[in-house]
Order: C-alpha cells, then sequence, then structure tokens
C-alpha cells in the first residue's frame, strides 16, 4: 500500500454514529438528572425504557433536579431513585405512596414522583393508593407493573394472570388478577393514565401530562420483566395488541375511561383527568376557615 493511500488517524473506519449519539446525548440535559451509579436492572429489563421516557419528560418540563424527589417502595422498581440525580428516599415495601405524600405534604414547592413495583403497590401497598388518590395529594405515582414480583425471584403478584406458572404457584396462580388501570379509574384518582415501556416515544407525552398534573396522577406502565416472566408481558406478546386511545377520545368522560380500560385490546395514553382541589387547597382552605 503506497503512503498517499494508507488510513488517516483522523478518518474513522466504520462511522456507526455511536459518536454522535453520545454528543446528542450530552447536549440534551437528560444526563443531568442521571447519578454516577448505573442501574443494576438485568439487561433488556423494561425498567431502562420508563426510565428514559421519565428523564425526558422531567427535562422537557425543565423540573431541576433540587426540586425533585423520588420516593420508592422495595423491590427491583424501588432502587430507582439511586440511579436519579435528585432527592430520593428509598422507603419501606408498601409505603412508597404514603411517603411521597407526606414529602409533598412538609414542603408543597418539591416535586414528588412515586415509583414502585405492582406487589409493592397493589399488594402489600394497597390499602394506601385509594386513600392518596381521594385526598388528591398533588403528586405522581408511576406504578411499573410487570405482573410479577421481580426482586424476590419471580413469585405471583396482585397483576399475574390465573393460570400463570410462577415460583408461588407452580401448579397455575388460581387467583383473579387486579386491574390497575380500572382501580385507579374507580377510586376516581384525578389522572389515569397507561403506558408500555417498550413504546417510549408514547411513554414520554404521558408522563409529561401526568408530572404537570396538579393533583394525584396515576400512571400505569406495562413492563417487561424479561428474567422471570416469559409468558404474560413480554415483548413479543406485546407487540401489535397496543393501541393508542382513539384520536376523538373524551379523557373527561369517566365512564368512556371504565369502557376503554376494560376492553380486551390494550389501549394506551390518558383514560381520564379531571381538575379538582388537592390535599393543599383544602388545607389553605381550612386554614382561612380557622384565622377568620
Ligand atoms: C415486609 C416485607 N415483606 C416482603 C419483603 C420481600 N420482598 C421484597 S421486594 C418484594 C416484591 C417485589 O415485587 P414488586 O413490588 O412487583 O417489584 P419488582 O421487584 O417487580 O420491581 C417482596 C415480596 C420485604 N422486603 N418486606
Ligand atoms: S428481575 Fe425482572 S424486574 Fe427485576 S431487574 Fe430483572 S428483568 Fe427487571
Amino acid at each position: 500500500m503506497s503512503e498517499t493511500s494508507s488510513p488517516t488517524n483522523e478518518a474513522p473506519l466504520l462511522d456507526t454514529g455511536v459518536e454522535r449519539d453520545l454528543q446528542n446525548v450530552q447536549e440534551s440535559g437528560l444526563l443531568d438528572y442521571r447519578s454516577e451509579s448505573l442501574p443494576t436492572w438485568c439487561p433488556g429489563c423494561g425498567y431502562y425504557g420508563i426510565t428514559h421516557a421519565m428523564t425526558e419528560a422531567i427535562n422537557e418540563l425543565d423540573i431541576e433536579p433540587h426540586n425533585l424527589v423520588f420516593v420508592s417502595g422495595i423491590g427491583c422498581a424501588g432502587r430507582y431513585p439511586f440511579f436519579m440525580n435528585a432527592y430520593g428516599l428509598h422507603a419501606i415495601h408498601g409505603r412508597a405512596v404514603p411517603m411521597g405524600a407526606g414529602v409533598k405534604i412538609a414542603n408543597p414547592d418539591l416535586s414528588v414522583i412515586v415509583v414502585g413495583g405492582d406487589g409493592d403497590g397493589l399488594g402489600i401497598g394497597g390499602g394506601h393508593l385509594s386513600h392518596a388518590i381521594r385526598r388528591n395529594v398533588d403528586i405522581t405515582y408511576i406504578l411499573f407493573d410487570n405482573g410479577i414480583y421481580g426482586l424476590t425471584k419471580g413469585q405471583t403478584s396482585p397483576t399475574t394472570p390465573q393460570e400463570q406458572i410462577t415460583g408461588t404457584h407452580p401448579y397455575g396462580n388460581p387467583d383473579m388478577p387486579l386491574d390497575a388501570v380500572t382501580l385507579g379509574i374507580s377510586y376516581r384518582a384525578s389522572f389515569v393514565a397507561r403506558g408500555y415501556a417498550g413504546q417510549q416515544h408514547d411513554l414520554t407525552p404521558i408522563m409529561r401530562r401526568a408530572f404537570a398534573h396538579k393533583g394525584f396522577s396515576f400512571v400505569v406502565v406495562y413492563t417487561p420483566c424479561v428474567t422471570f416472566d416469559k409468558v404474560n408481558i413480554t415483548y413479543e406478546n406485546m407487540r401489535g395488541n397496543w393501541k393508542p386511545l382513539p384520536d376523538d377520545y373524551d379523557d373527561g368522560n369517566i365512564l368512556e375511561a371504565m369502557k376503554y380500560a376494560m376492553d380486551d385490546t390494550l389501549w394506551h395514553g390518558v383514560f381520564y383527568e379531571e381538575q379538582r382541589p388537592t390535599f393543599h387547597d383544602h388545607e389553605r382552605e381550612t386554614a382561612e376557615k380557622a384565622r377568620s
């Protein structure tokens, strides 16, 4: 090979676009919200997709890390606050929602986002959801619904379908599963949405609306546990059975919300939103009454 035809050091042999992607990410501001701890979730876990959508939404709304608190319960989802650059509270099992409500009540200026798994939120913590919802505390609760206990290695959770074989039910789960979206609507959360970890471009706008909502916003995200669930919420099963709510869908109609939530098709989007006084509005009103 002559000297003139040899490759130079400056020109990359193969342009994979990795450097460009890295530069785009660095310029986007997304990394401002990520801590130095790299996530310890299994490769392929849906939680990476949820994290990306949440981070994009927070970045777009320009919520600064010092005004942001993540509160979690116990489970793989419970590790979330460690991976984010914000205030964080890794609470006890099933108590993420009341702890998040407590943080908001103590300092209403903070944006509070509670995260947790279906076991944490609907099993051991199931009794707390209804009360935070009816008080309309101004926090967002993202339920990472993988239909299984992930951290403890694949036991039946409250959202595991009937007949599914799990670590605790080797002959199949006999119990009817709960559906978090219909629960949220029937408790009348002032914001209820459903998203999917594998559909990030749809998940980010849902998150953005949830974080901007005044009152309790409840987002249920279906997310594959690639390690312990090979039959239910898998990337393969979700493909094709997942549709955005129709363009003319009325998210202020609670009966429509329930109808779509109970449908066999997995609709995603914001099912219901209403504006009503929050916990803090009532607090202020009570204080004024007491003063006068
Ligand atoms: C009081 C109490 N009971 C049980 C456990 C064991 N435990 C830890 S995480 C978990 C369930 C996790 O499942 P889920 O909430 O769905 O979250 P995931 O791990 O799937 O993200 C259980 C039963 C515990 N830590 N504390
Ligand atoms: S066990 Fe399941 S939920 Fe937990 S990190 Fe692994 S894939 Fe995700």
